[in-house]
């Protein structure tokens, strides 16, 4: 055995291993329990970042622990490589999408391997080839043949200077980010997915998600917003129309003061007509998209159409206005307006100088005062005709009940899921699978026609969609018949959607699923990602799975049991102010720094000796110039120290403090087990372990191992608190370090500890490991060990802990065996001298013991 630890040298043996014996090559085996770890599939940016190496090395300990408990673990890598960034990349740098996606393929994948990840890499997708897109165009025709996929115009950031749609984040300040031209609002067709089909499975479903965190599970259920209220009809005065409201407080029915629609509402539109005021309010806000989390707070404006409705149970008259704050696509598009009792609708009647009325009581029963604000507490009813008196639920019943009886309210539940919307006007995307014939007929293509291939090689001039410029492209045939192809590409999140049943059986040819290894391996046991997915991808994931179960491709609820979302991984930051008193933002990598003794910084300089700035503590980003390389860490120090360090530090979801001191304690600690295994080695073989004849110093000792490898199983199975297993490994080398091997049964006790260290940290470190493991003349590789087992009889019955005082003052505390009497505690006790010192030649007087608990040494 080499004496000192070069991690470069073994961490290459170890992978030249595993990737030459297909050690995580994995196929279906019904005789094996299996388990599928997933961690979410990269973007091929460029390079790693530690985000990616956080997030992969969580997955990869996982997967290793798994295999340990001797199970068949599915864990697979791919690539989400469609998207926005290789659009721009190929402007910059001139080169095609594809070439500059699949160039960044290569490296990265590099990257993943020197970690030393258990990768299936036989299992490798990559969304961006045909064979893995042609069965997503599949599904969605197949979806379109189901009614689950439908064609609506939606609006869209559109640039009239450079002729193209932009993505929201290629808006700036209402501009585009290009040209700075003004971005307008415009309607054009786009593909829409049913996934308001399935709000009511995706809401209560969450409740089988027991091993999901409640944070996520609470924003999908807002983020899905399931209402429940009524919808009411209101006679249109002099007409034989109708228009229609939601609310969900039909309490305050009797407040109701003006009716407001959204500007897009057909009644505004058709109005609008003979109103320019209404026509020109409703040019003014399409162009003034707001969001919707602005809108509470955005200034609210109206026009009055000069319309009124009847109230259906006083016959009051109210007017209707068209308003900015009233969205089209929630509810029915209008609302009734009880500006006595809502902020928004009070805000809107003081400025347009329409009735408020006040028609609930405060909570100590006195008149609510309107003069300044709406009074929105729920409460006691009154100014209400005969529901004067009721409480919120009675009030709720009693108007409900009404409205129903005159034919004009009935019940509704709302959601605030959307349909999901998957055209993108982009090129580097799956194409959509749709056509148009000359008459405009729509048309998927058909099965036997997929896949529609993207071509690769192309010249990106700008951000023109090159396929817009291509007639080759768009124009072909159906049945001999003319048409047209669509442009548009899928948005990315279809490919993440469904990766996850594909890595089951990613060459099958014969469908989009093999069915029987989809539920062979399905549902995904754990997953692992950023919390930004918390909604978008991780609730378009568990929509695609209940439409691959109801296609019946797979016969699972939920696409996974468990999700650990881990935290960010923050760094230092450092600037200086140039002369124009900006901030340049300094690299770590760059900067000296000096600590004080708690390892606060407290000066900094950069290598030309100029002073610079700490701004504490924040996540590795480009803008503050603060990432640190992973690459570079691991060249270093290694990949199990990077790995390890990641792991120790915090825990998974918490956010983590990249310090490199840190990361050199973690080289120091893998020496030490390096050192200690080594001179163990020197010593020469070991004889056998013989439990029955241990003294208590030895059955104290491997009551450490035993009670070590107890919590380190539970921290890493049960609780997930990965550093707090590591922190007990730590602790165990210690005491390892400090005993004494005397004995034949001392080194025998030594031999079984470092296996199990190995075992142990294996997960974390699997290199380190590889090689220990053939070093302390194990059998087999210990990519096939087993985790180990806990000797209950190491840690329960033979050996017990004893408070030791003297005068009744604690003195030490003592592990004994578990059949140990007062007379062997004596007998022991007088042989420390960390406790006799305690005598001070003084006789011992009396003897208290308290069985398995304590012995108390009273002196003369
Ligand atoms: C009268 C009322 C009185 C309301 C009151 C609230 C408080 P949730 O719970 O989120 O579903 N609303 C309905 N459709 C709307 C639309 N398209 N655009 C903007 N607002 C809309 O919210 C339901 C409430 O949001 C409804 O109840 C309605 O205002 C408003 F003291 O009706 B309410």
């Amino acid at each position: 055995m080499q004496e000192f630890y070069y991690p470069k040298k073994i961490e290459s043996t170890a992978q030249k291993y595993w990737y030459e014996n297909n050690t995580f090559k994995v196929t279906e085996d019904l005789d094996k329990e299996k388990y599928y770890c997933l961690s979410m599939l990269p973007y091929p940016s460029g390079r790693l970042h530690m985000g990616h190496v956080r997030n992969y090395t969580i997955g990869d300990v996982i997967a290793r622990y798994q295999r340990m408990l001797g199970k068949n673990v599915l864990h697979p890598i791919g690539w989400d490589a469609f998207g926005m960034p290789a659009e721009g990349a190929a402007v910059k740098n001139n080169v095609a999408p594809a070439n500059w996606t699949y160039t960044n393929i290569n490296y990265m994948k590099n990257q993943l391997k020197l970690l030393g990840l258990s990768y299936d890499w036989s299992r490798e997708i990559t969304t961006c080839h045909p064979d893995y897109y042609r069965w997503e165009q599949w599904f969605f025709t197949y979806l379109y043949e189901k009614g689950l996929v439908y064609k609506k115009t939606s609006p869209v950031n559109w640039c009239p200077q450079d002729q193209t749609v932009l993505a929201n984040e290629q808006v700036i300040n209402g501009c585009c980010w290009r040209c700075d031209t003004k971005v307008e609002y415009k309607e054009i067709p786009q593909w829409f997915l049913k996934i308001t089909a399935y709000a009511d499975q995706l809401l209560y479903d969450l409740d089988k998600l027991e091993n999901w965190p409640e944070q996520i599970k609470t924003m999908q259920r807002n983020w899905i917003g399931r209402s429940e209220g009524m919808e009411i009809t209101f006679q249109i005065l002099d007409s034989e129309e109708t228009l229609v409201v939601y609310t969900t407080r039909h309490d305050t029915f009797m407040g109701v003061t003006y009716i407001a629609v959204a500007t897009n509402h057909p009644l505004s539109l058709r109005e609008s007509i003979s109103n320019p005021d209404l026509t020109d309010f409703i040019q003014e806000c399409r162009n003034a998209k707001v969001a919707e989390v602005d809108r509470a707070t955005m200034e609210k404006k109206g026009v009055d159409t000069g319309l009124y409705v009847v109230h259906p149970l006083t016959n009051e008259i109210l007017p209707i206005w068209v308003t900015n704050f009233v969205l089209m696509d929630y509810g029915t598009g209008a609302i009734m307006a009880v500006p006595g009792h809502n902020q928004r609708d009070f805000e809107f009647a003081r400025k347009y100088n329409l009735p408020i009325k006040p028609i609930i009581l405060n909570i100590d029963g006195s008149k609510p005062d309107l003069s300044i604000q709406a009074m929105t507490k729920k409460g006691v009813l009154f100014n209400s005709g005969k529901f004067n008196g009721l409480t919120l639920q009675a009030g709720l019943n009693a108007i409900a009940d009404a409205l129903i009886s005159k034919g004009v309210g009935r019940y509704k539940v709302n959601y605030r899921l959307r349909d999901w919307g998957v055209s993108r006007q982009r090129y580097w995307g799956t194409p959509i699978p749709m056509i148009t014939l000359e008459n405009g007929t729509i048309l998927p293509i058909p099965k036997d026609k997929l896949p529609v291939v993207l071509p690769e090689n192309v010249v990106m001039n700008g951000f023109i969609n090159p396929l817009k410029t291509d007639p080759n492209w768009t124009k072909t045939t159906y049945n001999g018949q003319p048409a047209l192809r669509e442009i548009d590409t899928f948005d990315t999140f279809m490919e993440s959607s469904w990766y996850y049943a594909r890595y089951t059986c990613p060459n099958y040819d014969c469908g989009m699923l093999n069915s029987a290894a989809a539920n062979y391996w399905l549902p995904v046991d754990q997953y692992i990602g950023g919390i930004e997915h918390a909604v978008m991808h991780l609730m378009y994931f568990r929509f695609y799975h209940k439409l691959l179960r109801d296609a019946g491709f797979v016969t699972s609820d939920e696409p996974t049991k468990r999700l650990l979302c881990q935290g960010m991984v923050l760094a230092d930051t450092f600037y200086y102010l140039n002369d124009s008193g900006e901030r340049i933002w300094i690299s770590p990598e760059n900067v000296n720094v000096k600590r004080d003794k708690k390892g606060r910084i407290v000066k900094a300089i950069d290598a030309s000796g100029r002073k610079i700035i700490y701004a504490g503590m924040s996540k590795m980003s480009k803008s503050k110039n603060n990432g640190i390389d992973p690459q570079e860490m691991i060249d270093k120090y290694g990949a199990d120290t990077v790995r390890l360090f990641i792991m120790f530090s915090a825990s998974a979801e918490m956010t983590l403090e990249w310090q490199e001191s840190g990361v050199e304690g973690i080289s120091r600690f893998l020496k030490r087990v390096w050192k200690l295994t080594y001179e163990h080695i020197q010593k020469g073989p070991t004889g056998i372990l013989d439990i029955t004849i241990l003294n208590s110093k030895q059955k104290a000792l491997r009551y450490e191992v035993h009670k070590t490898i107890a919590k380190v199983t539970d921290d890493i199975d049960r609780r997930q608190a990965f550093n707090t297993a590591i922190a007990a490994i730590m602790e165990l080398i210690n005491k390892l370090t400090r005993s004494t091997q005397k004995s034949i049964q001392d080194r025998a006790i030594l031999q079984e500890a470092l296996i199990s260290v190995v075992q142990m940290l294996y997960p974390f470190t699997p290199h380190i490991c590889f090689t220990l493991w053939r070093e302390l003349g194990c059998v087999g590789e210990i990519d096939n060990a087993l985790w180990p087992v806990v000797d209950k009889t190491a840690i329960l019955e033979e050996v017990k802990l004893i408070v030791i005082q003297v005068n009744g003052k604690l003195r030490g505390r003592m592990i004994v065996p578990v059949d140990a009497d007062e007379t062997l505690l004596y007998e022991r006790i007088s042989k420390e001298h960390l406790v006799t010192k305690y005598f001070e030649g003084n006789k011992i007087k009396k003897i208290i013991y308290i069985p398995d608990k304590l012995i108390n040494l009273v002196l003369n």
